[in-house]
């Protein structure tokens, strides 16, 4: 197993690109889950780096299709920097989120790092949501629902220049598994881009078990994969927490195979838990369950066997 021991969590405390306010206060929440000494108990080395900085939340309609664009540039900036500087010291981040826009800066930052190091960049990226959204295609104008496309070179230069190259990603890079709620254009594009989806639907049929084994199947030990967990993947019966509840998530059971799966390929190198909204929360169930499968994450496995 070599997934990265050290790891350090930046919290990033905004709803910029988000349409219900909340998820602003997802950092606080996964600490007070006890994130730190989750992962400490795995013999992780966990630093804190606290929360980033970033413009308030205006709560202002679409301009040209974007609700907040410059408000959203700055987050993900300063994730971007964030980010990149734990990649170069060697340790592995986790983003606390804040809302799924983030992923632009995150995942910007981790390309830029595979580019530097010669890696092969694979991204699993676990919601309801393909988030493969452009100005031109949203129904809401809110950013969260286009980070994919933002980091495939679809989106606003401002955005899709994070990172120092444009586009930051190849869609082919990408696997998406969990979705169950996609806009009708948006569908299209999915299509047309030829993103890889492991859909409900498909898990319906062939298990999280199968799906899982296709989208980790092209990792080699060249690969540093980066997970980006939008907590809405999982079926609002036990995450309740989150703006865009779909039904028809993972249950516990197949969101825990998931993550024991990502764990058992040792790849993974940095992490995403976005969008836990606890504003909407009973009693931080949703930010428990979020920890409880980052443990998972990091190799807490309820197999038996040795
Ligand atoms: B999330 C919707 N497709 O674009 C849109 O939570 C929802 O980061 C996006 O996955 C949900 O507004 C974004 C309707
Ligand atoms: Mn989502
Ligand atoms: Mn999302
Ligand atoms: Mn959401």
């Amino acid at each position: 197993m070599t997934t990265l021991r050290s790891v350090s969590l930046v919290g990033a405390p905004t709803d910029i690109g988000a349409g219900a306010r909340g998820a602003s206060m997802g950092p606080e929440a996964l600490r007070v889950a006890g994130l730190t000494e989750a992962l400490q108990s795995h013999g992780v080395d966990v630093a804190d780096r606290g929360n980033l900085l970033g413009p308030a939340n205006p709560w202002l309609p679409p301009v040209d299709g974007y609700r907040h664009l410059n408000e959203v540039t700055a987050w993900n900036s300063a994730v971007h920097d964030a980010v990149y500087a734990e990649l170069k010291l060697g340790r592995m981040p986790i983003l606390l989120g804040g809302d799924h826009c983030l992923g632009i800066g995150s995942i910007s930052a981790v390309a830029r790092h595979c580019r530097d190091t010669g890696k092969k960049l694979r991204i699993l990226w676990l919601d309801a949501h393909a988030d493969f959204n452009t100005s031109a295609l949203t129904p809401s104008g809110n950013i969260h629902g286009m980070p994919v496309a933002c980091l495939s070179g679809f989106g606003p230069q401002q955005l899709i220049g994070i990172g120092g190259k444009v586009p930051a990603i190849s869609p082919k890079w990408v696997r998406q598994v969990g979705i169950r709620s996609v806009d009708a254009g948006e569908k299209r594009f999915v299509h047309e881009q030829d993103l890889e989806v492991f859909d409900m639907r498909y898990i319906d049929e062939m298990g999280m078990r199968h799906a899982m084994e296709l989208a980790l199947a092209t990792l080699d030990a060249n690969t540093h994969l980066h997970v980006s967990f939008d907590v809405d993947f999982l079926d609002p019966d036990i995450a309740p927490g989150v703006g865009t509840t779909v039904p028809g998530g993972p249950s516990y059971r197949e969101a825990q195979l998931c993550m024991e799966m990502i764990a058992d390929t040792g790849f993974m190198a940095s992490l995403d838990v976005m969008e836990l909204n606890p504003a909407l929360d009973l009693q931080n169930k949703t930010a428990k369950v979020a920890v409880d499968l980052i443990e998972s994450l990091f190799g807490k496995s309820t197999l038996m066997r040795k």
